[in-house]
């Protein structure tokens, strides 16, 4: 397993419970803010942030999205980690066809050295997205949602796109209920089930699941074109990733095989509106998702011993145990 344990990389620790522990300490993060009135201690400033992200990930894609909805290439840089992530390294920049190098101006050439510098003693996952200050050199925040929500507004002061703003105020107490249920019940629910340690575990984990994305489907039945009315929101930032992983990776290798997204008409229907979107389309990188996914280090999605679910009119005989 990687991880950092007081600031030293372990990128080949055997798995113990203490370590399991460890690993899940990353919301301990950070977590400070870029505002626009610089009230923080992390003014927005165009040209002081740098974003370190994966193409695969579908954490980092929410901030990769608004980074391009907001038209803030020119603002705030980013550079990408190249997508296997199974290296002694754990996420490397490589100048490939498929990464960058650190643009930052660090020479980092894995991600954990940027942990390393920002805290010397820091214990938990190395993540992607990250928002990394040049100035202070040090990370302001590796919470992809925090992240999103920065690039919606701060900058818009320094050359962010004004005419976009896809968290309104008036849409503010919806957007948030909405947002945490297709976080945890979508985004986290596919790694639930792909993490599933039984069979039961992993029925639970897919009741849970599909039951979201049933209820996704219900609420675009009444012709709306995005998840809260006639313009793209956050929520929808945030469902199009695993959305548009789902038939190629979650539905096969996570076996969240129960339907396909392309059996919901209407949450099909919104990934292609929300991809024909200006400049969305340049975001999703198959080829880094393909890569990530089938010739990463997946082995937890085929755990032996869990069995499968198709869909009914997928199966000639029943095959279900019991
Ligand atoms: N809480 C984080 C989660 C990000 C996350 O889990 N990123 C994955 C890639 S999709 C990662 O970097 N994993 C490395 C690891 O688990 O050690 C966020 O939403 O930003």
């Amino acid at each position: 397993m990687k991880l950092m344990i007081n600031g030293v990389w372990r990128g080949d620790a055997q798995p113990t419970p203490e370590l399991e522990a460890q690993r899940m300490i990353h919301t301990g993060g950070f977590r400070d803010q870029v505002t626009s009135d610089g009230s923080s201690g992390y003014p927005a400033e165009a040209g002081r942030y740098h974003l370190y992200v994966s193409y695969a990930c579908p954490f980092s894609h929410r901030v990769i999205l608004v980074h391009a909805l907001k038209r803030l290439e020119s603002v705030v840089g980013m550079s990408v980690v190249h997508p296997i992530w199974n290296t002694p390294d754990g996420w490397v920049f490589a100048d490939t066809s498929q990464s960058t190098v650190d643009g930052a101006g660090n020479g980092f050439r894995a991600l954990h050295e940027a942990y390393q510098v920002s805290r010397a003693d820091y214990t938990g996952k190395v993540t992607v997205p990250v928002l990394w200050d040049k100035q202070a050199r040090r990370i302001v925040n590796n919470e992809s949602f925090d992240i999103a929500m920065m690039l919606n507004r701060a900058f818009d002061g320094v050359g962010g796109d004004v005419s976009v703003d896809l968290a309104p105020a008036p849409l503010r107490s919806e957007l948030d209920e909405l947002n945490q249920r297709i976080s945890r019940c979508l985004a986290v629910g596919v790694y639930t089930v792909a993490g599933a340690r039984n069979q039961a575990e992993y029925t639970t984990a897919m009741d849970e699941l599909f039951d979201c994305l049933d209820g996704l489907e219900v609420r675009l039945g009444d012709g709306r074109p995005f998840l809260l009315g006639d313009q793209p929101t956050i929520a929808d930032v945030l469902a199009f990733p695993p959305l548009a992983r789902f038939d190629a990776v979650y539905n096969p290798l996570f076996r969240a095989s129960r339907k396909r997204l392309a059996d919901y008409p209407n949450l099909s229907a919104l990934t292609k509106r929300f991809h024909a979107l200006p400049d969305v389309a340049q975001t999703l990188r198959y080829d880094d998702i393909l890569t990530h996914y089938y010739d990463g280090d997946w082995a937890i999605a085929t755990r032996r011993g869990i069995v499968p679910e198709l869909p009914a009119a997928m199966a000639v005989l029943d095959y279900r145990y019991g």
